[in-house]
């Protein structure tokens, strides 16, 4: 069905997207609506979530299932991160929403090993969400609100995109892991490669890879930009399924075998070797081997790209009866408490705090830069998936992406080693775990049973901050530039998350001030005093996390339009759904002719936006600049209310 296609060429992602379809004609390029089975939101960007779907008023939640986990923001400096999940908690059990503890694991990782299932959509609000894709789902990552629309009425609409197709064939050596294999693919692609895009994987090689390794690659698509990636459901998926005491959940799924790819790209995993990712993009790819001896003063080991049963078992095997380099500092944060429990259970744990890592909380923890920042101008091997500059915590740190295999090597050396060269000469021997049977622990899920709106009050603290609403969109928009940024601006440039301002995420006006800190401290209070702001932006603009802040922030501070030479997928729909306008050069040399300062107004608003073709003015020179805002209809509708909320407000 892919380019409309007849029956029998169908990809895997159509026949999903089919299955689902509520609204539309699916067909690359067309807005549809498919209906979402499950939902998922974390704690950083769930107080928003659940701010908004108490805001919609609604009773309890329209999908199949629907999580709340906890699992970004544990550290409790204060009351503010407590207080958040209390409030997470109470909104949950008045919808009739699943919670999962602090302490039960990464979001992503609990998803896939407990409620994960072929066929099944998922929308999370997490950029992450697709590690879903592992197991065969079509998992996508959203903004808060969204999400929260998701739970209300069961439905999301996006524009169905093109699938590429990436055919593996070969096998992968011992010491090259799926890490590589997604590596590969970034340096190939990029990280605006995979924009408007599904990656579906097919071919012989699929077969070599476990749901882990799976899950590994389709979480690290959401570095591609993509809409989702997704593998078939075979017997991995089966085994899989069966070690997790949840077989009945198994379908057999996969593309037609003459299905039709849109694109495609071939990758021979025999051929592959370790590679890493270059500070500060997790598309800056290069060989291991090329980079070897590079000294290294911390490894992490976790974060939801590799933090399974089968990866830290994989570590535990490289540091039995060996020692952490002395000047290293190894940290390793498994993916959940089965994991955890299981590596316990079976004596890996002490093996790996005898070696003299570090084990902590497993939650997203470094990855997001709670705690373990990097000393200053530290060299850090971390197995995550974003080493954009600064995230860990440390600004002047080079954070590399490798796999598990390279970072424990390297902890015991003490520099970048690659593995497939020496490895094998240490008389390393690597297990490879397809599928291990989990003893289930359901202790950290709190049901809703029982419960309702009327019974639950919502759990209010003091740091909970109503989130800013937009207005009716004015005839005339105007605004003075506030920023030119250039290529690639990241999420975390927008609205910056570590330890300090993680437990503010329930409260914009505070975040708010931090705004761009790390690129432009000025930013805030320039925006502020200019009341009206406009920001200009470069290619892939807000790119990484899913996180609506970097929408809602710039909202509070009166931002009212963004131009850039081009968006990434979901940092473009938290904007339009706050109300802000997001236009994209015509002619890319506009960006240039644009100044800090300048006074931008956008004049007849309202049927302007309704057109294609929308002209920015110069207040002052009366200078003219072609932008495109390629609105759906839907989108039209919630930049003229002023946002989402006020467009399902309108329509009530
Ligand atoms: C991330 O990895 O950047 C995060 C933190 O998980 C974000 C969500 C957030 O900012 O809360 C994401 O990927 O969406
Ligand atoms: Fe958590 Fe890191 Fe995964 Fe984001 S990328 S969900 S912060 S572990």
């Amino acid at each position: 069905m892919t380019k409309g296609g007849a029956p029998g060429e169908t990809t895997l992602a159509y026949k999903i997207l089919a299955e689902h379809l509520a609204y539309g004609e699916l067909s690359p390029g067309n807005e549809i609506t498919i209906r979402i089975d499950q939902t998922l939101t974390q704690d950083s960007t769930g107080t928003m979530v659940y701010l908004q779907l108490e805001a919609m008023d609604v009773d309890k939640v329209a999908t199949e299932l629907s999580v709340a986990y906890i699992d970004h923001n544990t550290l409790q400096t204060g009351f503010e991160n407590a207080d958040d999940h209390a409030f997470i908690e109470s909104v949950a059990k008045r919808h009739g929403v699943l919670f999962s503890k602090p302490g039960n694991g990464i979001c992503h990782q609990l998803h896939l090993e407990n409620f994960g299932e072929p066929g099944k959509t998922l929308l999370g609000s997490d950029s992450h969400t697709p590690t879903g894709g592992g197991l065969g789902m079509i998992a996508i990552g959203a903004g808060g609100l969204d999400v929260a629309v998701a739970m209300a009425r069961g439905a999301y609409s996006l524009i169905a995109p093109k699938v590429i197709g990436i055919r593996l064939t070969g096998e992968l050596r011992p010491w090259v892991s799926a890490k590589d294999v997604i590596l590969y693919v970034l340096k190939e692609l990029t990280v605006k490669g995979g924009v408007g895009r599904i990656a579906e994987y097919y071919g012989d090689g699929v077969k070599a890879l476990s749901v882990t390794d799976r899950a590994t690659i389709t979480n690290m698509g959401a570095e591609l930009g993509a809409t989702t990636s997704v593998f078939p459901s075979d017997e991995n998926t089966k085994a899989y399924l069966d070690s997790q005491g949840r077989g009945e959940a198994y379908r057999p799924l996969a593309a037609d075998e003459d299905a039709v790819y849109d694109e495609t790209l071939e990758v021979d995993l025999s051929g592959l070797t370790p590679l890493a990712a270059m500070p500060h993009s997790p598309d800056k790819v290069k060989a291991v081997s090329g980079i070897r001896d590079v000294k290294v003063d911390q490894v992490a080991i976790g974060s939801c790209t590799n933090s399974s049963y089968a990866d830290l078992m994989k570590v535990a095997a490289i540091l039995r009866g060996r020692r952490v380099h002395p000047e290293v500092s190894l940290v390793i944060s498994p993916g959940s408490s089965s994991i955890l429990a299981k590596l316990s259970r079976n004596g890996a744990l002490s093996g790996l705090i005898d070696s003299g890592a570090r084990i902590i909380e497993n939650a997203c923890g470094p990855c997001i830069g709670m705690g373990q920042s990097p000393r200053s101008g530290a060299v850090s091997l971390r197995t995550f998936n974003r080493n954009f500059k600064g995230r860990s915590g440390t600004l002047d740190a080079d954070v590399y992406l490798v796999s598990p295999e390279t970072a424990a090597l390297s902890a015991v050396t003490g520099k970048i080693t690659d593995g497939l060269a020496t490895g094998g000469a240490l008389g390393i021997g690597l297990p490879h775990i397809e599928s291990e049977n989990f003893t289930r622990n359901d202790n950290f899920f709190i049901k809703p049973d029982g419960h309702s709106k009327d019974d639950t009050p919502v759990a209010m603290g003091p740091n909970i901050k109503p989130f800013p609403r937009n207005t009716a969109l004015p005839e005339r928009v105007a605004g003075k530039v506030v920023l030119h940024a250039g290529d690639n601006i990241t999420t975390d440039d927008i609205m910056p998350s570590d330890s300090r301002l993680l437990p503010y995420r329930s409260n914009i006006p505070y975040l708010a001030n931090f705004c761009f800190e790390k690129i432009d401290a000025g930013f805030s209070s320039r925006a502020k005093e200019a009341g009206s702001g406009v920001i200009i932006g470069g290619d892939n603009y807000g790119q990484g996390s899913s996180r609506e802040h970097a929408a809602l922030a710039p909202l509070f501070l009166g931002i009212t339009f963004v131009i850039a030479k081009s968006f990434a997928r979901i940092h473009r729909s938290n904007l339009i759904n706050s109300g802000i306008i997001t236009l994209v050069f015509t002619d890319h040399g506009d960006y240039e002719r644009i100044h800090m300062g300048d006074d931008l107004v956008i004049e007849d608003a309202h049927s302007q936006v309704a057109s294609n073709d929308i002209i920015v003015r110069d207040a002052n020179t009366g200078a003219e600049y072609r932008t495109a805002g390629n609105f759906s209809d839907i989108e039209i509708q919630m930049l003229l209310a002023g946002g989402k909320i006020n467009m399902i407000k309108e329509r009530k």
